[in-house]
């Protein structure tokens, strides 16, 4: 007898393009994943990893109950023992240390995971702890200081336009392949056609040719790290050539003369050796941007993750406002998302702002921003001894030995802790340090709103995707174990009724944020639950919501749910003023910090050491694998070996490098061995390899990863630099040796 078929939906999980997939299923086996050609969003598109949900599904490596450590051995545990060791083992830690001796730290999947993304505050709030770290700051926190500062709220990212605009000037980002970042775009590369065939063209600045710069009009070469220059090139030359023209910006904008004065000493002519890129093709830029009326400066991963991610994340903004093009269609504009966004609660067009630097970090100094510290320093706050020093740990979804520079040293750091558990759906290179691990359910056996992406979206609109496949075990919802483990903390007990729990909290939210109303809106959410019931919540008091049936035409998560390939909220719309949170109402161009920190570019420009090194080293994602997670899935793991270092061919002759030979990159004391990829993209002096390999490190289990480990770039990075004013890590432009290994 043939099982029936069905068709489920689910938005990908996996990259911030969040397609639409149609999950084809014989009862609960998986048949086949396609693109869903209805979807409101994405359109029918989908890259290879898609495919990987059912890898990932079926990926007999993948844990489903969880599992404690005993006699440093893992072994299988009932949820119900789990939580009770977990009990065990933190209560002790905080009442001896205090909150602060406990440390979170989140992860990239989190940002697609609703239950762990809405239910984090929670827990973070019941712990109380300082010493909270995530992927934030190995990404894209100094866009988040940026856009904060300038703009009010931490994710008030402004994103191209891409479907209005003629004209993007791209840096840093390889959207053809990550499917865009920041800028939830799936299908770039349609998007990007279209925009040619109207006319338009796009310029990619990166020190490889990418993927994407195969598909623009033109592509620069430019220093890793030296985008500050390129910048404030781009910027003096706005107002050199007196191509400013805010337009109606004009009266929501101030900073405009402190911005000019401030860049006055950074002219091309005196920028170009330091970029490497011609002053004329910065001056031509310019006038480009000047006198095209829809277009967009767009940076990402290449400029975040450098010693000026936070000035590059902020000129890139600058020059979109003084351009005019902030807010404009076809320009940078702000999304509007249904739920969950800053820019779109309390009073409309003026707010709190931003507040960061409450405290520091105990060892290094760092200052919190946006309730974090930098990743780079959880390793020194585990093993330098001392008052605060950080004794028990909780991951969430993270792989930081692989993904953070210096992993060697937190892995050694992570046995040092008293306690270690570990919320992840594989026991891998950080997980195996942990003493429980509570494994989450697959993505085709959960529910998801998008919590996050929707923010960023060159589009609006609202999906959900129910759960696929019912999971066959008691393996709970990760909402609820995060929620369990807030019950712990608070002292309620391993074994607290958790959904009496989340009412408490929900109603205790409701009276703060509704008062009078609280009651009525409770049961109006019946009998949603967890997460879902947040995502109600949010939507219906969101910008489109029904307000609890003052609007009966608003949305509501049952309108949604029935519309399974989404609902279309439009093109983005001009949203200045109202989407300011500052404290001014403005759009703030110069903020203070920002401004101050020109000093140190200044400085470095006049620095005549600061000559190019001989080779330096940068990073590159690929298409068919995702940070250090996803190389354990047959589909994407097999084919040509990729973990490789590109090299320009001059460099390969001047090194004696050979194609597909091994060669030694080292960075002081820290070496690994790659293999040789010779090839013309690169930049001369310029050294590109992926991150999230290095699978052989012992005490995991990840079969397939484990047969091609490829090597961790970040083993060779140093988790001492940072970008000092958002704390991110330094992991682009970084000086190396290389040389040939025989
Ligand atoms: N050198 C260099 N390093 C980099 C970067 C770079 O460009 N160069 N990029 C940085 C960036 S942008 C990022 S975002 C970080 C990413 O770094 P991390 O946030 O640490 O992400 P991953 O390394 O992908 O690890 C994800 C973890 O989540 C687990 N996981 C997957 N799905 C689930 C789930 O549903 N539930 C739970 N509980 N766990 C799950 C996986 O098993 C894995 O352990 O890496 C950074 N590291
Ligand atoms: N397939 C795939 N997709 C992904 C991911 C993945 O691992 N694989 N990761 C996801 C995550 S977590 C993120 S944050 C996004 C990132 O999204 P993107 O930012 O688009 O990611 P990358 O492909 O790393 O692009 C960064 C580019 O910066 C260039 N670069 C390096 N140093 C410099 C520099 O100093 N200056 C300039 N101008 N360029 C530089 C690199 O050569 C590279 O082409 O991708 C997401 N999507
Ligand atoms: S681009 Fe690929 S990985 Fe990203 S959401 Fe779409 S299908 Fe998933
Ligand atoms: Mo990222």
């Amino acid at each position: 007898m043939t099982e029936q078929t069905s068709i489920a939906h689910r938005i990908c999980p996996f990259c911030e393009a969040c397609c639409g997939l149609e999950i084809e299923l014989e009862g609960k086996k998986i048949t086949r994943i396609r693109a869903d050609k209805a979807d409101v969003f994405s359109a029918g598109f989908l890259c290879p990893k898609a495919i990987g949900l059912k890898d990932l599904h079926e990926d007999p490596d993948r844990l489903r109950s969880p599992l404690i450590k005993r006699d440093g051995k893992f072994v299988e545990a009932s949820w119900d023992e789990a939580y009770a060791e977990i009990e065990r083992r933190l209560l002790p830690v905080i009442a001896q240390h205090g909150a602060d001796a406990v440390a979170t730290v989140l992860g990239n999947p989190v940002s697609h995971k609703m239950g762990l993304l809405l239910y984090f505050p929670k827990l973070a709030k019941a712990l109380g702890s300082r010493n909270i770290y995530s992927a934030s700051s190995v990404d894209q926190i100094p866009k988040m200081l940026s856009v904060g500062l300038m703009f009010g709220s931490w994710l008030s990212v402004p994103v191209p336009d891409i479907e209005r605009s003629d004209f993007l000037l791209i840096i840093g980002a390889n959207p053809m392949v990550s499917n865009g970042s920041l800028w939830t775009v799936p299908d770039f590369r349609g998007k990007a056609k279209a925009l040619r065939e109207r006319g338009g063209k796009i310029v990619v600045i990166d020190p490889r040719k990418t993927e994407t710069a195969e598909v623009a009009d033109a592509h620069h070469f430019i220093r890793p790290g030296a985008d500050v220059f390129f910048l404030l090139g781009l910027v003096h030359t706005l107002f050199d050539e007196q191509l400013v023209r805010l337009g109606r910006l004009a009266e929501h904008t101030l900073g405009v003369e402190q911005v000019a004065e401030a860049v006055q000493e950074f002219a091309p002519e005196r920028m170009a050796q330091r970029c490497g890129i011609a002053a004329a093709t910065v001056r031509e830029l310019a006038r480009t941007l000047a006198s095209t009326e829809r277009a967009a400066v767009y940076g990402r991963i290449g400029t975040c993750t450098q010693e000026y991610g936070s000035l590059c994340s902020w000129l890139i903004d600058v020059v979109n406002v003084l351009t005019g093009h902030l807010d404009q269609e076809g320009g940078a504009m702000f999304p509007k998302a249904a739920a969950f966004a800053a820019n779109t609660r309390g009073q409309s067009g003026s707010g709190r702002g931003v507040i960061s630097g409450r405290h520091h970090s105990r060892v290094s100094g760092a200052a919190e921003i946006s309730g974090e510290f930098p990743l780079t320093c959880l390793a020194e706050e585990i093993d330098t001894p001392g008052t605060g020093q950080i004794k028990a740990l909780i991951t969430i979804a993270t792989n930081p030995v692989l993904s953070a520079p210096n992993g060697a040293r937190l892995a050694a750091a992570l046995d040092q802790l008293d306690f270690m558990v570990s919320m992840d759906i594989y026991l891998n290179e950080t997980s195996r340090h942990a003493d429980v691990i509570l494994p989450g359910l697959s993505p085709l056996e959960e529910a998801h709103y998008d919590v996050t992406f929707t923010q960023f979206s060159h589009r609006n609109h609202a999906r959900y995707s129910p759960p696929a496949l019912a999971s066959d075990s008691a393996q709970p919802d990760e909402w609820e174990s995060m929620l369990r483990i807030a019950a712990i903390v608070k002292g309620l007990g391993s074994k607290t009724d958790i959904d009496a729990f989340d009412d408490a909290l929900l109603e205790q939210d409701l009276q703060r944020s509704a008062g009078a109303a609280s009651a009525q809106i409770m049961a109006a959410l019946q009998p949603l639950r967890g997460a879902e019931r947040q995502v109600e919540l949010a939507l219906r008091s969101g910008p489109y919501g029904d307000q609890f049936g003052q609007h009966p035409d608003g949305l509501t998560l049952a309108k949604i749910k029935a519309a399974p390939s989404g609902i279309d909220l439009g093109a983005l719309m001009p949203r200045i003023p109202e989407a300011l949170r500052t404290p001014s109402g403005k759009i703030e161009l110069a903020p203070k910090m920002l401004l101050a920190d020109l000093a140190r570019a200044s400085a470095d420009l006049a620095n005549l050491a600061a000559v190019a090194p001989d080779m330096v080293i940068v990073g590159r994602r690929q298409l068919r694998s995702n940070n250090s997670w996803m190389h354990n899935l047959p589909v994407l793991a097999k084919g040509a070996y990729r973990c490789t270092a590109l090299v320009h061919p001059d460099d390969a002759h001047r090194l004696r490098l050979i194609n597909g030979g091994m060669a030694q990159i080292r960075n002081g004391a820290r070496m690994i061995a790659v293999q040789v990829e010779i090839s013309a993209e690169m930049m001369p002096g310029v050294v590109s390899l992926p991150h999230g390999w290095g699978h052989d490190l012992p005490g995991t289990q990840l079969a397939v990863a484990g047969e091609r480990p490829g090597v961790n770039l970040n083993a060779l990075l140093d988790e001492n630099l940072r970008d000092p004013l958002s704390g991110n890590a330094v992991l682009s432009g970084i000086a190396v040796q290389m040389s040939a290994l025989v």
